[in-house]
């Protein structure tokens, strides 16, 4: 199904090069993206929300944006940024967000949330897209990550702070090698996620259905911004828990964050 999907959005993104369509105003990269929703700020900007998938869910999901003027001229030097917020009625939440910087080679300003609840009975979820200090409002239907699959995970520190832990790749697990990157951040309150960047994390992989793990896994240090890298070895195809071990120098900070994939 997934893989089909992509073949028919690869298909799109060829056609509308070959058709060389002047009545298609998407970019070819725009064009492998999903368009989410439109809104047009008070001066009269329009501001296309964009996923590379048509669910946004409990995950760590890239957000996009597009920007035009009332002529229908691309911005590509306004200032953008992302305010997610959950509002379950008697309190109100955000989440860890990556603010969107403007990437000329997509014609887009990328960004990322990652969103730690689904929408439903709980409350709701709203993205304030604001440009050059003029707000729009998203309601965004965030869906529960499908099932055996927990890609962000929240945790209780022992030096008493909550740590989000979040799968940034693979998003496609494949057997074999795989690069492997999270994104770590903490909570100073309700509505701030910083990133965390002083971390030493260890892996460890599991198969939880057959009891082993795997070698050669490269431990994920920190690269920037609260991302850390390295690699994870899925010698089988399956359930995988990826457990992880935060420390901060030799102080234990969480024994087991853990995540599950499966594939
Ligand atoms: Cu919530």
């Amino acid at each position: 199904m997934n893989h089909t999907f992509k073949l028919m959005m690869l298909l799109a993104a060829l056609f509308s090069f070959a058709s060389c369509s002047k009545d298609n105003d998407n970019t070819p990269t725009q064009a492998e993206k999903i368009r989410i929703a439109e809104k047009t700020t008070a001066t009269g900007t329009s501001v296309t929300l964009w996923a590379d998938k048509s669910d946004l869910r409990v995950a760590w999901n890239k957000l996009y944006v597009s920007l035009k003027n009332a002529k229908g001229s691309a911005i590509s030097n306004a200032k953008v940024s992302y305010a997610p917020v959950m509002d379950m009625m008697t309190m109100k939440h955000a989440a860890p967000v990556e603010q969107p910087v403007y990437t000329a080679e997509k014609e887009l300003y990328e960004g990322a949330v990652v969103f730690s609840m689904p929408s439903g009975q709980m409350g709701a979820w709203t993205l304030t897209v604001t440009v050059d200090g003029e707000p729009v409002v998203f309601a965004l239907d965030i869906k529960a990550a499908p099932s055996n699959t927990k890609t962000t995970a929240t945790v209780t520190g022992s030096d008493g702070f909550y740590y989000t832990v979040s799968l940034v790749q693979p998003l496609t697990p494949k057997m074999g090698m795989n690069d492997l990157e999270v994104l770590v951040n903490t909570r100073q309150d309700m509505m701030t996620f910083p990133p965390v960047e002083d971390l030493v994390i260890e892996l460890i992989p599991e198969m939880p259905s057959m009891g082993h793990g795997s070698p050669n896994n490269v431990n994920p240090v920190h690269t920037g911004k609260g991302h850390y890298r390295g690699k994870v070895n899925f010698t089988m195809t399956g359930d995988w828990r990826l457990h992880f071990k935060l420390k901060r120098g030799n102080t234990v900070i969480m024994e087991d964050a853990a995540l599950d994939l499966l594939f």
